[in-house]
């Protein structure tokens, strides 16, 4: 409220609960911070990989200081894998499943542009089946993926995003999501 607003709030029953009531359990996303929107003074289960020796190519912004701006997806931010010079960057987050012997899907909108990049990716992996990996087009415009029929056996799976790039790759992710299929 600012200086000049009338009136008040009133807060009463506050609950944190491991769902939100009244989402059917298959459309539950089982992701932590799958919109990158949480402020960046708290962590998230997302994790990021760089070769030893090569600056961080890996943040969460708005994109707001880059003109053209190159917003999110939806929200506030997302997050880019980008560097000026040749790198290597991915992001990861393993994320328990509720239900073992099942199948899983996987989404996420991703928008890849400027230089091609060797290998620009999504990947699945360490759910007790093979690593699946699905390249991504370089066409510059938000899109959106989905891979289906992740049988989990262990009891978790690792969803991420990998770049190879000679540089000036730039991939944008947002809204991910894991649910159960
Ligand atoms: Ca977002």
């Amino acid at each position: 409220m600012d200086s000049t607003d009338s009136g008040n709030v009133n807060l009463d029953r506050i609950l944190v609960a491991t769902s939100i009531p009244g989402v059917p359990e298959s459309e539950k996303n089982l992701l932590d911070n799958p919109g990158f929107d949480r402020d960046l003074n708290f962590n998230s289960n997302w994790t990021e990989w760089h070769p030893t020796g090569q600056s961080v190519a890996f943040g969460i912004d708005s994109g707001s200081g880059i003109n053209p701006p190159e917003s999110p997806w939806t929200g506030d931010k997302r997050a880019y894998l980008y560097a000026p010079t040749a790198y290597q960057q991915s992001i990861h987050q393993v994320v328990s499943v509720p239900e073992n012997n099942a199948n899983y899907k996987f989404e996420a909108w991703v928008r890849l542009k400027n230089a091609a990049p060797y290998t620009a990716r999504t990947e699945i992996s360490n759910y007790g089946g093979s690593a699946q990996y699905y390249n991504i087009s370089n066409d510059g415009v938000w899109k959106y993926i989905s891979i289906s029929n992740i049988f989990v056996t262990n009891g978790q799976i690792d969803v991420g995003f990998y770049v190879d790039s000679p540089g000036g790759t730039t991939m944008h992710v947002d809204n991910v999501r894991v649910t159960r299929q």
